[in-house]
């Protein structure tokens, strides 16, 4: 992802500030320890206007990364909802993907946060598919990285927090040194994780199985949404301990996430998985959640909300 400003405007604090004037001290707290905590939301456009997809969970969880952190936000999630809102608004954009984030500010260095500032500001771009267009159909390649996911006493994997994301750089530059798409990372015990910005889901035998929140994964927004779809097109989901060979037996992989929405995995570590395209089952949960997201069939888990 890389943009130019466009003449956009990022909510800071409440306030519209011009994107090339959304600026913070290098001095600030979040810079020398990562003390962020984020969210990544989609909006698209349907034929009844433009739908933030799940608004209220998205909010709900920037909230509980803050609370695991101890970070006070000084806005209620009404009003963190309605900057992301009007952010979209200001912004002119139909389509697009809503960055909040929340960070220690500058007020005082040193390991102790307590005594800097919350801050909170919300971007919002255009941003197409995360892993490629063409990856939507044909699949992705990925392999196992060397680089675990964090162990569960370490750094709390729930937290959708900045720092997590050092050890999801690690596997993700790791992959494409290695000429693959994206790496999977195994948790402390050696059972599959998740991606380095994805959640990852197995068929085997019309089973559907992904890892459990044990394995130091991020309780993935998509992943519920894919959970509740595929349940309601009658398959049974099984979250469990994945071993690793399972996945490379699998019939059908794919990944989910906000960025990256349901992307099939064609091969792990250069073993072809099923068709080593996308299979039945995944272009099923796909089309589902792009028929929802896009407004061409209901609504019916209440899951888009539309900007007034
Ligand atoms: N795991 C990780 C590590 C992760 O970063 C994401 C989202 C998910 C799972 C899926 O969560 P959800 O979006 O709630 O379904 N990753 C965000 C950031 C990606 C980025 O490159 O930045 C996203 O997809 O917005």
């Amino acid at each position: 992802m890389s943009w130019d400003s466009n003449g956009g405007k990022i909510w800071m604090d409440g306030e519209f500030v011009d994107w090339n004037d959304a600026k913070i001290s290098v001095l600030s707290h979040v810079v020398h320890y990562g003390s962020s905590i984020f969210e990544g939301i989609r909006c698209y456009e349907n034929p009844k206007g433009s739908a933030i997809f799940r608004l209220d969970e998205h909010v709900e969880r920037l909230f509980n990364s803050a609370k695991i952190y101890k970070m006070d936000i000084p806005f209620t999630h009404d009003e963190i909802s309605n900057g992301i809102k009007d952010t979209i608004a200001i912004n002119n954009l139909k389509s697009c993907y809503i960055r909040p984030v929340t960070y220690r500010g500058y007020k005082e260095l040193g390991v102790n946060p307590l005594n800097c500032p919350v801050n909170t500001s919300i971007a919002v771009w255009e941003w197409g598919k995360y892993l490629g267009a063409e990856a939507m159909e044909n699949g992705v390649d990925i392999a196992v990285s060397s680089w675990r996911r964090l162990a569960p006493d370490t750094m709390p994997a729930m937290a959708k927090a900045g720092a997590n994301y050092m050890n999801a750089q690690l596997a993700k530059v790791e992959a494409i040194e290695r000429g693959f798409d994206e790496a999977i990372m195994l948790d402390y015990h050696g059972y599959i994780g998740e991606g380095s910005g994805e959640n990852i889901f197995l068929i085997k035998d019309d089973v559907v199985y992904t890892p459990t929140l044990s394995s130091s994964i991020l309780k993935g927004i998509t992943r519920d949404s894919v959970i509740t779809i595929a349940n309601d097109l009658g398959y049974e989901v099984k979250e469990e301990q994945i071993p690793r060979e399972f996945a490379y037996l699998s019939d059908e992989v794919f990944f989910t996430g906000t960025a990256a929405e349901v992307t099939p995995v064609r091969s792990i570590d250069g073993i072809t998985i099923g068709l080593g395209k996308i299979g039945p089952m995944t272009k099923e949960i796909q089309s589902e959640f792009f028929n929802i997201v896009e407004g061409k069939i209901d609504d019916k888990f209440n899951w888009l909300s539309y900007l007034d």
